[in-house]
């Protein structure tokens, strides 16, 4: 759809966001409610993060199985994913042809921002203007922002100097040069630098690690899907998403309920083995033991092993030391296959840039330590500014001229993940708060949830509010289960520490999707307790 279409449009339903969340929000409340509901995306495409995380290497690390929609039942039983963890085309891919499927495409303006959102009291209507300045007004706002979708990108200085090639991984662009044979820098080692450098390693000429704090990883275990979990997907679809849904993380596993100090060593070590032959980062998280996130005595266990692994594979003791983390197990777990292995190869240099900081460009490369290393491309592969980044880039203004970024100054306030006080008709799609899971199946969730609030919003006035008690109540209970974690003390965008400035607190949901859904349930059984329907 064309981006300046849309002049004093008037919505039932405006969706910001066209990705996993936003598509299935446009889906249900278009052709399911029948509602006027238009969707709006920065992007060219659908696919939310999928259609700007195209840097090589990326691909998802959760199974494919449930990496996907319930929804359409056809798709979810037959779509033929060719890998147990599918590569970023395949997976934009997929969400093209669900778009196309279900002719979501007519309804979303692509290449259109929302630069900010205001609620028009005396007409119980959001006021969306986009940065091209056109408006749009709905009576619901259902905000599919992303989690990791505002590029954390910090700059060194003199970067105009630089003859090579900067480039976000987050931001990856079509036009990127070819990086065969050339000597490459990679700033990051998360999820997204751990990926590039595998993929990378033997393709570029000399690949230099510019690692700032080094992170526990384990492999993937990369291959074919899995033809049994497609038989069981097939013989019963619900059953399997009702099962995946119940679970802590909505991983395609069932969350381990002994402790790692209740076995001896040799259990452990053979749980061990076994999680790091199968691969998969929250599968060794979380299905081996249950307290690795929670005492720091289960959590050595975990990482002696983790440690015994580095030692093992990396043949330099001086390289394997500096790839060895100094924290807990306790953030985002993360999985590639042959990462340390990596390291043992002759094109591959690790920096560690704590010791020895990255000061400024040159013309051929950076300074890093007070050295030269030249280089043809930078990598960025730095992170998100997660969960909030992208709601407060919207300048959004709730009742009696409340605006969000003031209200979450200090952190933000949620009530279940969906709903803000003071901001009525404002919904969330995973927004903060939200259970700490794997993400399409929770996204079907909550949208199913916000459209039986709209349902019943459409038989009254129109209006969907949170209390500012039930929000304090759930934010609280939120604080108390993180504070029970390692991930509350350990660095990382989970708890904000990884963007400077920005306030470090909880953002979630700690009790698991099942005891979430549990939850969310009864409010819905108690009258949609702590929300106002009115
Ligand atoms: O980001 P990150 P990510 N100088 O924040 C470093 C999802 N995801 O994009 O730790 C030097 O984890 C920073 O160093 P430090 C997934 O949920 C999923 O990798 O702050 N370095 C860190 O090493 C994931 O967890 C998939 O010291 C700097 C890195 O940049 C989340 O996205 C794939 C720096 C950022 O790591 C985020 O992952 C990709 C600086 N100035 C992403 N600033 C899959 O499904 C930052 N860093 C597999």
């Amino acid at each position: 759809m064309n981006a300046v279409s849309h002049k004093q449009l008037e919505l039932d339903v405006a969706i910001i966001g066209a990705g996993v969340g936003g598509l299935y929000a446009l889906h249900k409340t278009r052709n399911v409610l029948g509602m006027k509901a238009e969707a709006f995306d920065d992007a060219g495409g659908v696919g939310g993060t999928w259609y700007w995380n195209r840097y090589p290497g990326c691909r998802v690390d959760t199974e494919s199985t449930i990496y996907t929609y319930s929804f359409d039942l056809d798709m979810f039983q037959n779509w033929e994913w060719s890998e147990r963890y599918a590569r970023q085309p395949e997976v934009l891919n997929y969400l093209n042809a669900v778009a196309d499927k279900h002719d979501l495409k007519r309804s979303i303006h692509f290449n259109t921002r929302i630069a900010s959102a205001e609620w028009k009291e005396d007409e119980g209507r959001w006021l969306l203007t986009t940065t091209a300045g056109d408006t749009v007004k709905a009576k619901y706002v259902i905000e599919a922002v992303g989690l990791l979708s505002s590029s954390y990108a910090p700059q060194f200085p003199d970067q105009d100097k630089f003859k090579g090639e900067v480039l976000l991984a987050s931001k990856w662009p079509d036009t990127a040069a070819d990086l065969e044979g050339k000597r490459v820098g990679v700033v990051g080692t998360g999820s997204t630098g751990i990926q590039i450098i595998t993929a990378l390693a033997d393709k570029v000429g000399h690949l230099h690690v510019l690692q700032r704090t080094a992170q526990w990883v384990v492999p993937l275990g990369i291959g074919p899907f899995p033809a049994e979990t497609r038989e069981k997907i097939k013989a019963d679809p619900h059953g399997f998403r009702d099962w995946a849904l119940s679970t802590a993380a909505v991983f395609g596993f069932d969350e381990s309920t002994v402790s790692a100090l209740e076995v001896d060593n040799e259990e452990r070590k053979r749980v061990y083995e076994k999680a790091w032959k199968k691969g998969n980062g929250f599968s060794f998280l979380l299905e081996t033991f249950s307290d690795i996130p929670v005492t720091a005595e289960a959590n050595k266990t975990a990482t002696d092993f983790i440690k015994s692994k580095i030692d093992a594979i990396v043949t330099d003791p001086e390289v394997a030391r500096k790839l060895t983390p100094r924290d807990y197990y306790a953030k985002r777990p993360l999985a590639a296959d042959n990462y340390y292995e990596t390291y043992n190869r002759d094109n591959v240099t690790l920096h560690d840039v704590k010791a020895e900081p990255i000061e400024r460009y040159t013309e051929n490369g950076l300074i890093v330590g007070g050295k030269e290393l030249e280089l043809d491309v930078v990598i960025m592969a730095t992170g998100f500014d997660a969960m909030t980044g992208n709601y407060l880039k919207i300048d959004t203004i709730g009742r009696n001229g409340v605006r969000l970024k003031d209200a979450w100054k200090n952190g933000p306030r949620a009530y279940a993940g969906m709903s803000i006080a003071d901001f009525p008709n404002l919904l969330m799609v995973f927004g903060p708060f939200s259970p700490f899971t794997s993400q399409p199946l929770v996204h079907e969730w909550q949208v199913d949830f916000l459209c039986d609030l709209i349902e019943k919003a459409e038989q009254g006035n129109g209006i969907i509010e949170t209390t500012r008690e039930a929000q304090d109540d759930w934010v609280r209970v939120c604080q108390e289960g993180m504070a029970g974690t390692l991930f509350e003390v350990t660095d990382s965008w989970i708890n904000g520490a990884n963007i400077p400035g920005k306030p470090r607190t909880s953002m979630w949901y700690m009790g698991g999707m099942g005891n979430y859904m549990t939850e969310m349930n009864a409010i819905r059984d108690d009258n949609y307790r702590g929300f106002e329907v009115r």
